[in-house]
């Protein structure tokens, strides 16, 4: 057993350490306390355990082992790899698909409560694919384009269509080197097929599938999902809204919207909105419902309707703990089956909706869009009736407003206006020095590292070096908790270039991008940068750097990976599932040095594990200085910019009178 962790060493966070305190008060255990409880297992964490056949599992531990049939260390460690990419190529791609299916019935007059909200961006989509746009109804184009997108999954031959959104230099790279996919499905079971036992056993050819795997992914399923949910349900631009377990409220039915797919919990917030919803409630003696979400649904409300995000998934567990839960609704992923248990502690009902996935002892009420605002209703009104078990409850009294919204459509628009929206102010900012870099901050909570602690100390120095920061995913929440998605606050933390650009443009120091399928959108912002010129003609000689401090899913693998392919490099905290035995380094080196340096030499792009976030911070500032050095703009100075404006004032604030005074006055004092 580990040590068990003090609160403060379990979370940053000041409301979930109030519901951990409240844990081991009642003698509960959430993933924290399970965390301690469980040491991971060192074989299997450090990629050297091979069970994909009947005669093992084989554990490698000593120099030169093999598995039973012969099996290399760097096949298996490639092996394991690839599984967990095609995995979260499965996951992201899977809810793509089913997106597509949606807006198929969506054009066919086939579901309930749907409509297509942003017809702006079904043409300008549709016209990337030559789909006819001018004298159609949106309905027809949308037919046209999910019949295009449907067919993407399982295409069998050729390359998937939204590659072509993709620099065409990056394009040209992919086909040379062999990894354009040919279909989303045909990827991943490949990636299934090579790693049964007595296929793909050279460890580069394998991690050379990865990449076309992930690519299928980051240019294919979640780009699609990503597509498709703008065109539902409108492209996000900036809202306020609020987040932390305080947004829970001990008046009203709380209904806790959690996992990924927007397309059901859209509909529970027109159905919570709905008269007969709220006469119902409050005939059950409460106010109305208040909606939340957890993970990336609650990005998705968050994103296009303002809905609260009750927290990450860290917080899962937590927010159940509050005891003022009626009912938490889970479509996919990300979601623990401990919730069941949790909740059986309390009043709350674990509501299952997708056909896909079960929980032993939840409620399913399963989803249908043919039916969406009925079962909507249906899920709301099982909650309400819940209401009247509700017993003692303890809601943190902590929440924080941000202001998220930032599609790369947004982006677009808010650096020109109507009139000329465009990248160019961005990329002259990186190319005078104002703006360092960019990083693309992600992924999730990981209890093996102290909650959000990682993704705000990697935030916090990003912005003090003047480098631009975008968030997805349970990172994007980690930093609206600590208020970095509102325009003022957290701007002490950020250096004086890159704020005179927030301040001028009115945006926080943190631009919340979405979801982890919204990464694709981080995609389409470098894609945009490269077309807009002067940061030279593909993605890896952006001075950018991806960084996922506190990963655990394969799906953040996945996104790693088809970031890597891109031309970004990539560094994930915490755990290194490739790492190998420490007195084995030299041999089961070869993986990790070939997801550095061989698919640098490849792709512009690399993939590191890196357990100090000291030294996260170092490789990322250093590798965005040489790409800024390799594009022979000037080097950064953190001293040049920053001289007007509130940033100026700021640093006049921190003077002593007399020297304040002698500053802007040219008067000495007394
Ligand atoms: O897709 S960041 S913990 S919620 S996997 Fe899951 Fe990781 Fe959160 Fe969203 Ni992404």
């Amino acid at each position: 057993m580990a040590k068990k962790r003090t609160v403060e060493e379990r979370s940053i966070d000041p409301a979930s350490q109030e519901m951990l305190i409240r844990a081991d008060e009642l003698g509960l255990s959430t993933a924290f306390s399970r965390a301690d409880d469980m040491v991971p297992c060192n074989i299997g964490g450090a990629g050297m355990c091979c069970k994909l056949c009947g005669m093992g599992p084989c554990r490698l531990t000593k120099e030169g082992q093999t598995g039973v049939c012969g099996a290399t260390i760097d096949t298996i460690q490639a092996r394991n790899l690839i599984r967990a990419i095609a995995a979260g190529a499965a996951a992201h791609s899977d809810h793509g698909r089913d997106m597509a299916f949606t807006l198929k019935a969506v054009a066919n007059g086939q579901t309930e409560g749907y409509r297509i909200r942003d017809v702006a961006k079904l043409r300008t989509v549709a016209a990337n694919y030559d789909i006819p746009i001018e004298g159609r109804s949106p309905e027809e184009i949308a037919n046209d384009l999910a019949d295009l997108y449907i067919a993407q999954f399982g295409q069998q031959k050729g390359t998937i269509a939204p590659i072509i959104r993709a620099p065409e230099k990056r394009q040209k790279l992919w086909r040379e080197v062999g990894v354009l996919p040919r279909g989303v499905d045909r990827e991943v079971v490949e990636a299934l097929h090579r790693t049964h036992i007595g296929d793909d056993q050279d460890a580069e050819h394998i991690l050379h599938h990865a990449i076309r795997t992930s690519l299928a992914d980051g240019w294919g399923g979640s780009l699609i999902a990503t597509d498709i949910s703008d065109i539902l349900f409108g492209t996000p631009a900036p809202v306020l809204g609020q987040a932390n377990l305080g947004v829970l409220k001990d008046d009203m039915v709380n209904v806790v919207v959690h996992g990924h797919e927007p397309t059901l919990s859209e509909m529970i917030v027109a159905a919570s909105q709905d008269p007969e919803i709220i006469a119902y409630a409050q005939k059950a003696g409460a106010k109305g419902v208040n909606l939340s979400g957890i993970c990336c649904t609650a990005n998705e409300i968050l994103m296009r309707q303002g809905i609260p995000a009750a927290g990450n998934f860290l917080q899962q567990e937590l927010a159940i703990l509050t005891g003022a839960v009626e009912a938490m609704v889970v479509d996919v992923q990300c979601i623990m089956q401990a919730l069941v248990g949790l909740a059986g502690n309390f009043h709350t009902q674990i509501i299952t909706t997708s056909p896909k996935v079960k929980i032993k002892g939840a409620l399913h009420i399963q989803f249908d869009e043919h039916k969406a605002l009925t079962i909507a209703k249906q899920i709301l009104k099982t909650a309400i009736d819940n209401y009247k078990n509700r017993g003692e409850t303890q809601i943190p009294d902590h929440h924080e407003d941000l202001v998220p919204g930032f599609s790369h459509e947004y982006i677009n628009y808010m650096l020109g206006g109507s009139y000329r929206a465009s990248f160019r102010p961005l990329n002259d900012a990186i190319m005078a020095g104002r703006i360092r870099g960019v990083a693309a901050i992600v992924g999730c909570n990981n209890p093996r590292s102290q909650h959000d602690y990682l993704h705000s100390y990697v935030t916090k120095e990003m912005l003090k070096n003047d480098v631009l920061v975008v968030e997805t995913g349970c990172s994007a929440i980690a930093m609206a908790k600590q208020g970095f998605l509102l325009g003022d606050k957290g701007l002490e933390h950020v250096g004086p270039g890159l704020r005179e650009i927030l301040e001028t443009v009115g945006i926080p120091p943190v631009l919340h991008m979405g979801s982890c399928v919204d990464n694709s959108r981080i995609l389409t912002v470098l894609t945009q940068m490269v077309a807009e010129g002067g940061l030279g003609d593909d993605i890896d000689q952006i001075p950018a750097v991806g960084l996922a401090p506190e990963w655990m899913s394969e799906k953040a693998l996945s996104i790693g990976t088809y970031c890597v392919a891109s031309g970004a490099y990539v560094i994930f905290g915490g755990a290194n599932p490739v790492s190998g035995m420490p007195d084995r380094v030299a041999d089961s080196d070869i993986v990790l040095r070939y997801l550095s340096q061989g698919w640098e030499n490849l792709y512009g792009g690399k993939m590191e594990f890196v357990t100090a976030p000291e030294e996260m911070v170092r490789r990322t500032l250093a590798h965005i200085d040489r790409k800024r050095a390799d594009l022979g703009l000037p080097a950064y100075d953190p001293l040049r910019f920053g001289q007007s404006g509130d940033a100026r004032m700021f640093q006049l604030e921190q003077l002593p009178l007399a020297e304040r005074q002698a500053a802007l006055y040219g008067i000495a004092g007394d």
